[in-house]
């Protein structure tokens, strides 16, 4: 992928107050993507120096240049959930049929879990599902039902990482009829030891194509020291998304840059967006296409980084 000249293209000096809680903010990271109309949408983890997380909204006509708007994004029903809630973050926004979906992850006391929320607009968002089992995290919903059923991706917390949160180095899929009820399918992948992607975990809802499902995740390489977060592709089945037609032996984004190997948690690249200009009526991207993917960059800063489905496809088989 080829890095935007104007990275990182957004950092915290783009955030504009909120008083009285956001004030001169410490690093905006890990957003959500989405086409709204012609414009170009993100959904922005906004770190205060409280170390509280706050979501806010940024529009843009180019994709590029991004105007971040001045206030909070609300997710309404929130204080219905019986648990206590400290971050809500790393939101990834897929559009089904006409509705917009926010998932997120949330902290709360000793594990993580996925919410799913609907949006009218990019500030206010409606609570459809907090999950109560497991510890989980990096949930991503396809834009489309599947044999019926709405599906999605995440990666259980099932591997413990010195003095850090628990991660996990499988990918599963779930369905569920009313979005509220997840029963688990399968195992999609897991992390390959030794390499680039020992713990792994999705980044941005899977895109169609008629290759099948093309997906761009994370992987993080354990044997250096604190791990280093990198980007790369899968394509999974059409039909059964279980299993796996092809998968990038190299990553397709490692941290280079300064503003990726140094800030608030160093060498990390963490895509949570990923927006395809030229999408058919069925649904289907066109190869040619333009890829944004929006990422978070040491947890400090958002990049944007450019492909094509082609080359994205390419990688998948390289
Ligand atoms: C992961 C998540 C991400 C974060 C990354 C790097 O476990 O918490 O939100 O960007 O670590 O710190």
């Amino acid at each position: 992928m080829r890095r935007s000249s104007e990275n990182p293209i957004l950092t915290r000096h783009d955030i504009p107050d909120v008083p009285p809680d956001v004030v001169d903010v410490t690093s905006v990271f890990n957003p959500g993507a989405i086409r709204v109309g012609d414009r170009y949408a993100l959904l922005l983890r906004v770190q205060t120096r409280g170390r509280e997380t706050v979501l806010m909204a940024a529009e843009s006509e180019d994709g590029e240049h991004f105007a971040v708007r001045p206030s909070l994004v609300k997710i309404d029903r929130l204080d219905a959930v019986d648990e206590t809630i400290y971050h809500i973050y790393d939101p990834r926004l897929t559009r089904i049929g006409d509705v917009m979906y926010m998932m997120f992850a949330a902290d709360v006391d000793g594990a993580c879990r996925l919410g799913i929320a609907t949006g009218e607009n990019l500030d206010q968002f409606r609570l459809v599902s907090f999950g109560s089992d497991i510890d989980t995290r990096n949930g991503v919903l396809f834009p489309e039902k599947i044999g019926g059923r709405f599906v999605r991706l995440e990666r259980p917390n099932l591997v413990a990482v010195d003095g850090g949160v628990s991660s996990g180095s499988e990918i599963i899929l779930a369905e569920s009829d009313d979005l509220v009820t997840w029963n688990p399918v399968g195992s999609v992948m897991n992390g390959r030891p030794h390499y680039w992607d020992e713990l792994i975990g999705s980044g941005p809802p899977p895109v169609k194509t008629r290759d099948g499902w093309l997906h761009i995740y994370h992987g993080i390489a354990r044997h250096f020291g604190a791990g280093i977060y990198q980007a790369g592709a899968v394509l999974l089945d059409l039909q059964n998304p279980c299993r796996v037609v092809a998968r990038s032996r190299c990553n397709i984004l490692e941290p280079r840059e300064l503003y990726e190997m140094v800030g608030q948690v160093p060498n990390v690249v963490f895509p949570g967006g990923m927006i395809v200009d030229d999408i058919d009526s069925e649904g289907f991207a066109a190869p040619g296409s333009t890829v944004r993917v929006y990422y978070g960059a040491a947890d400090t800063c958002v990049g944007l980084a450019l492909t094509t489905i082609d080359e994205l496809l390419a990688a998948c088989h390289a």
